[in-house]
C-alpha cells in the first residue's frame, strides 16, 4: 500500500513499528466459559505493545463447521492496536490458551480457549500463520460479534464486514447480555 510521498518503510523507521489494528476471536466451550474469556481479556490487556480498543459482547454460539458433536460456544471479538509482529501476537496467544490447559488431539474438538488472530492491519498470509484468518469471512460467531463494536471493518480480500455478515448463517447466534466481559482499564 502506498501513502504517496508520506511514504515509510523499514530505512526510514529505524527501530519504531508501524501500529496495526488487530482483530481477535475468542472462543470457549469447556469449563467457565465466561470466566475464561474475562481472564483471557485481560491476560491480552497485559500484553506488552498490544492496546485493546474495544471488546464485545458476548454470544452463544452453535458449533460451526464439521466438528464433533459438541456443547455451544461462548464467542467474542476484541479490536486492538499492536506494534507486534504477526507471528508474535500468535505466540501470546497460544501461551494464552496454554495457561487454560488448551488439549489439541481431537482437531476441531471441545476447548477450554481458542484464541484466533482474525487480521492484523492489511497484513496477509506470512508463513505459519494464514491471514486474514481464512474462515472468519464465512463465521458468523466471528463477524456478528465483530459488527457490534467495529460495523465499518473490512477484512482485506473480503471487503466490508457489514456485507458479509449478510451472507453467513446467523442462526443458533444468540447475544448473552447477562455476560459482561469487562475491558481493564487504560483502554
Ligand atoms: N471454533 C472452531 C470451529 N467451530 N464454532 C463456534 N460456534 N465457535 C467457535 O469458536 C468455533 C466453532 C474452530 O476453532
Ligand atoms: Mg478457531
Ligand atoms: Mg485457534
Amino acid at each position: 500500500m502506498s501513502n504517496g510521498p508520506f511514504d515509510i518503510d523499514v530505512d526510514t523507521l529505524g527501530n519504531l513499528r508501524p501500529i496495526s489494528k488487530v482483530v481477535f476471536s475468542l472462543g470457549s466451550n469447556q469449563g467457565d466459559s465466561a470466566a475464561i474469556l474475562q481472564q483471557a481479556t485481560d491476560f491480552l490487556a497485559e500484553t506488552p505493545g498490544l492496546m485493546l480498543v474495544d471488546v464485545s459482547p458476548v454470544y452463544e454460539t452453535a458449533p460451526w463447521g464439521d466438528v464433533p458433536d459438541q456443547p455451544n460456544f461462548l464467542n467474542m471479538v476484541i479490536v486492538a492496536e499492536s506494534t507486534m509482529e504477526p507471528l508474535t501476537l500468535l505466540d501470546r496467544a497460544l501461551a494464552i490458551e496454554e495457561n487454560f490447559g488448551r488439549e489439541r488431539d481431537v482437531p476441531g474438538g471441545p476447548r477450554t480457549l481458542d484464541i484466533d488472530i482474525v487480521m492484523v492491519g492489511r497484513r496477509v498470509s506470512e508463513g505459519d500463520i494464514e491471514l486474514p484468518h481464512p474462515h472468519a469471512h464465512e463465521r458468523g460467531f466471528v463477524l456478528v460479534p465483530w459488527l457490534d463494536i467495529d460495523p465499518n471493518a473490512e477484512l482485506e480480500g473480503h471487503g466490508p464486514i457489514a456485507d458479509l455478515v449478510e451472507d453467513v448463517d446467523t442462526e443458533g447466534i444468540v447475544r448473552r447480555d447477562d455476560i459482561v466481559i469487562i475491558a481493564p482499564t487504560g483502554f
